[in-house]
């Protein structure tokens, strides 16, 4: 049976006050069970927020980073710098990245493979544009998107990957799909990595779906036969509805 996952994606928000008070108030609350829960977390909140989280149920994870492991990258994050201070998991290939930071099927491919080097679990993320799902292309892009990450990486690997299917139209859009249409998304998602793996590796894979997820419709995607958890951004940030999605999901 797979785990159900819940993080939490912040994005470019919280101080650093707000982000403590998030974790003092929700730590308490989630208690763990089957539900794994994971913070994303801007970087310059990570150190503090890896303490806080230490001896608990709520992992910490970064929202980003670069391939290599250090050199000439200005502004550059590098996987050893997560893992050096306790950061578990890492958001790769978010659609807002690919969108405003030129990120690539490539660049997420030697990210995914950067996080497995240093010990991180990649969160790794795909979806269509309104336009390519009007086109009947939705298959086609997540099936190739999840193909080009995956590339490379050994079944182990493969086994350990968090993907997060996000359609580009239901982020932060308040439209989430029907929980119907993402499971089909998801099942296909998980089909198209039997086809590089093994049925027994896919069966193994955490699919997460993410778009505008809040605990009205947490429950019924959750019910769905190969939805593993939400990658959840607006209603992430506050810890009652973050904990409530946590619930969820236990
Ligand atoms: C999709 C999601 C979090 P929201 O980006 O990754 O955001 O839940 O606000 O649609």
């Amino acid at each position: 049976m797979r785990k159900v996952v819940i993080a939490g994606n912040w994005k470019m928000n919280k101080t650093l006050a707000e982000a403590s008070d998030f974790m003092d108030a929700v730590i308490p609350k989630a208690s763990g069970g089957n539900t794994e829960a994971i913070v994303c977390a801007p970087f310059v909140h990570l150190p503090a927020l890896v303490e806080k989280a230490k001896g608990s149920n709520v992992k910490v994870a970064a929202q980003n980073m670069h391939f290599k492991e250090s050199g000439a990258y200005t502004g550059e994050v590098s996987p050893v710098m997560l893992t050096d201070i306790g950061v578990t998991h890492v958001v790769i290939g978010h659609s807002e990245r690919r969108e405003y930071f030129a990120e690539t099927d490539e660049t997420v491919n030697q990210k995914t493979k950067a996080a497995f080097a240093h010990g991180l679990t990649p969160i790794v993320c795909v979806g269509e544009t309104l336009e390519q799902r009007e086109a009947n292309e939705t298959m086609d892009v997540v099936g190739n998107q999840v193909k080009k990450a995956l590339a490379g990486l050994s079944d182990e690997q493969v086994t350990q990957t968090i993907v997060a299917y996000e359609p580009i139209w239901a982020i932060g859009t308040g439209k989430t799909a029907s929980s119907e249409d993402a499971n089909e998304v998801c099942a296909k998602t998980r089909k198209v990595i039997a086809e590089i793996t093994s049925q027994g590796i896919a069966d193994q894979v955490i699919i997460q779906y993410g778009g505008s997820v809040k605990p009205a419709n947490i429950d019924e995607l959750l019910a769905q036969s190969d939805i593993d958890g939400a990658l959840v951004g607006g209603a992430s940030l506050e810890p009652e509805s973050f904990v409530q999605l946590v619930e969820a999901g236990t």
